[in-house]
């Protein structure tokens, strides 16, 4: 073999060894399930997996069946001497066979899937634990409510460098909403996010939730709500390519039990208190100055 003929073999072979290290590197991060989506942690993320996985063991059947009979049939009929070639028209009955029986699951498939999306995104319970979660680059800021258990209105207008929550000034229901860096929520309960975004387009990603929504500046997107099944640690990734920061856009995700998360919340709104006495205006997460002009935003 000449050296002219190696070059190209080499450099395959360190294209392979170079994507075994990759994938190596990042499965790293991961303890379970390496070569599967992430272990599920929410009710909804349960019901699109069992969706995921019929279509992938029926994909995979339907593939490994197709193969054998191919192969069985390339090698039964294969040239050989004295062996003459059959002329064959096809046959209209199993064409109409194999076209009906795809398209029937096709659309059982279409119309399980819309079902299943509309439940995922139908109207969330009332004891649903509420977030505000604005993203921006490159971060994400948790906003929840206080003990009247009402989140303060917003503004896409009164975003300022005091208000980055853009709070409006004349709604005291926000007076004692306190801010978070990261989300925590109470196992078992459903939890309702309000999205926003400061600037561009993000999207709030949390693979172990099969969750995945756009935050888009200027809206509040309020139709993802959750349940999660178990305690952990996750983590929130921005999954929209959003500037220079963004493969560093994230954010922790602590699901704990109902207990620690009532001793989280009572700590945090008394810090809140604390802040607010300190500051004398009970407005800790936003300037006291009005901006004068009509909220255009909706009741959270
Ligand atoms: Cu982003």
């Amino acid at each position: 073999m000449t050296m002219k003929n190696l070059f190209p073999k080499m450099l395959g072979w360190a294209a392979v060894i170079l994507l075994i290290a990759v994938f190596d590197v990042s499965a790293e991060v991961r303890t379970s399930n390496l070569y599967w989506a992430p272990e599920v942690a929410t009710v909804g993320g349960k019901r699109v997996d069992a969706l995921l996985n019929f279509i992938f063991y029926l994909t995979a059947a339907v593939f490994v069946l197709t193969q054998v009979v191919y192969i069985y049939y390339l090698v039964k009929y294969r040239k050989r001497p004295g062996s003459k070639a059959h002329y064959s028209h096809g046959n209209n009955k199993l064409e109409i066979i194999w076209t009906a029986i795809p398209t029937a699951i096709f659309l059982g498939l279409v119309i399980y899937s819309n079902r299943l999306w509309s439940e995922l995104h139908s109207t969330p319970p009332d004891d649903a634990v509420k977030v505000d979660i604005v993203s921006y680059q490159f971060g994400w800021d948790m906003r929840y409510p206080g003990a009247d258990g009402r989140l303060g209105k917003v503004d896409v207008h009164s975003y300022s460098v005091d208000n980055k929550f853009g709070l409006v000034a004349d709604d005291p229901a926000g007076d004692d909403d306190f801010a978070s860096t990261e989300l925590v929520i109470p196992v078992g309960k459903p939890v309702h996010i309000y999205l926003h975004s400061r600037d561009v387009i993000h999207s709030f990603y949390v693979p172990a939730f099969r969750l995945y929504q756009a935050a888009v500046p200027g809206r509040t997107i309020a139709w993802v709500w959750f349940q999660t099944t178990r305690t952990g640690n996750f983590e929130l990734a921005c999954s929209q390519i959003c500037g220079s920061g963004h493969y560093n856009m994230k954010a922790p995700i602590r699901v704990v039990t109902q207990e620690e998360f009532d001793k989280w919340q009572a700590g945090k709104i008394e810090a809140h208190a604390e802040a607010a006495k300190a500051t004398s205006a009970a407005r800790v997460l936003r300037n006291a100055t009005a901006s004068g002009r009509q909220p255009t935003e909706q009741n959270l």
